[in-house]
């Protein structure tokens, strides 16, 4: 791991305030993910299940959570089972948690190696009742491949049959939804890695170098800062790209006159910052570029102040809808009367501003949290209004990360340079 240690404390009260949430007699497991295959003996960097990792913090495969509170020895109330390690195999596989080190990472003193896991298990489910087992349920989740939460739901309940079993995944979305103090932390040493990022390109931009260019300078700036790179798959979208919401190639020119688009965040020990800015190529924001750029502005900002506690996003959104609507007929891109004789299911908006404002953050990047469910104090959320004239082969969007308070939120992304006259001067400085 690159990133500094995080105090125990947040892994400790994490699992705390679940197991505030189980009835008596009752167990919880929590399994790593798997170290994904590429081809021969190839595999993907590891990405630790982010609910093993909320509640333990340790960041390897092969590792298990079992929470059972009130069972009868209190040393195994809280058990972590993992890889074993010793001499010989840290010297062929490189570093695995020793039980020490287990222990001062998450708070828990009884660690087992892995081939005592069926046995200890065995002991516990004798006198369990109800098991609570690990399910993706993002609702925007497509999964294809089994994960080790889901074979061990099909080994438990075919060992174990005649127990009763229940999913935990909505307790942990609505714990992960509001952010300890500690998290917050992590998410903006994200944000600030993200910031340095912004920096360095806008002193490196300008006619003629590419989007690759550009999003090897992020990277380089991430990793140097104990990221291990960037939260998600970075658009870097110059002139007509920016359209195309989704798009990755980043494997084009910059041309002169044109603006660049950017969705591009760091991660960091597993938190994820989600920036957006868009810069003009050559330093200067053109009259018309400037108008949408500070309309883009204004519906962020607006937004902001309306993401509030006891609102829903749902709700939220269809408000965000109506101010993108009234900077639209601003930009002479909307008609008034149209607007007026729109059919409000599909609002003519759409047309510019075709996707969500807001989504929680976290340890996802499209974090788990029930947007039905109201806002809460604790909660982070991204902000990215966006216009995107296709005809013009111009797209704006803005993102900052929030964090919401009992009155108004605090920006994490306070220091990202936004303002078109601070981009200006910095990228000619
Ligand atoms: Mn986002």
């Amino acid at each position: 791991m690159k990133y500094l240690p995080i105090d125990q404390k947040l892994f400790i009260e994490n699992r705390a305030n679940l197991i505030k949430h189980l009835p008596a007699r009752s167990i919880a497991v929590f399994n790593s993910n798997d170290i994904m295959p590429t081809n021969a003996d190839g595999t993907m960097p590891f990405r630790q299940n982010n609910d093993l990792f909320y509640l333990t913090g340790i960041d390897q495969e092969e590792s298990i959570l079992v929470l059972f509170p009130d069972f009868h020895h209190e040393h195994q109330r809280e058990i972590l089972f993992l890889k074993e390690t010793n001499e010989h195999i840290a010297i062929w596989e490189g570093h695995k948690y020793t039980k020490e080190e287990a222990y001062e990472t998450s708070g828990i003193r009884s660690v087992y190696w892995l081939s005592q896991f069926e046995n200890v298990f065995n002991t516990l489910m004798a006198e369990a009742e109800t098991v609570y087992l690990n399910s993706n349920e993002h609702i925007r989740a497509v999964v294809e491949v089994e994960t080790r939460d889901a074979r061990f739901v099909k080994w438990c309940k075919e060992h174990y049959p005649l127990h009763t079993y229940k999913k935990v995944a909505p307790l942990m979305h609505d714990l992960r939804a509001i952010k300890h103090p500690i998290e917050i932390k992590q998410l903006q040493q994200a944000c600030d890695i993200t910031n340095k990022g912004f920096r360095r390109i806008l002193e490196f931009v300008k006619p003629g170098v590419t989007e690759y260019e550009i999003e090897a300078e992020f990277i380089h700036e991430f990793i140097r800062n104990r990221s291990k790179g960037f939260a998600y798959t970075p658009i870097i979208a110059s002139g007509y790209n920016a359209c195309v919401l989704h798009y990755i190639e980043n494997n084009q020119p910059c041309r002169d006159g044109d603006l660049i688009l950017f969705d591009v965040g760091a991660e960091y020990a597993n938190y994820n910052a989600d920036m957006s800015r868009t810069i003009p190529v050559n330093g200067k924001y053109t009259q018309r570029q400037k108008d949408v750029y500070n309309a883009v502005l204004r519906v962020q900002r607006a937004s902001m102040d309306i993401l509030r506690p006891g609102t829903t996003i749902p709700e939220y959104h269809k408000e965000v809808g109506k101010i993108m609507e009234s900077e639209l007929i601003g930009l002479g891109l909307l008609d008034k009367t149209d607007v007026k004789n729109q059919n409000p299911e599909s609002p003519l908006y759409k047309k510019y501003f075709m996707h969500g404002t807001s989504h929680h953050l976290g340890l996802d990047v499209h974090d788990v949290g029930n947007i039905y469910q109201k806002i809460k104090p604790g909660m982070v959320f991204t902000v990215e209004p966006g216009i995107y004239i296709r005809e013009e082969s111009m797209g704006i969007r803005l993102e900052n990360n929030i964090v919401i308070q009992e009155n108004g939120y605090f920006d994490l992304m306070r220091d990202i340079p936004i303002e078109v006259e601070e981009i200006e001067e910095l990228m000619n400085r």
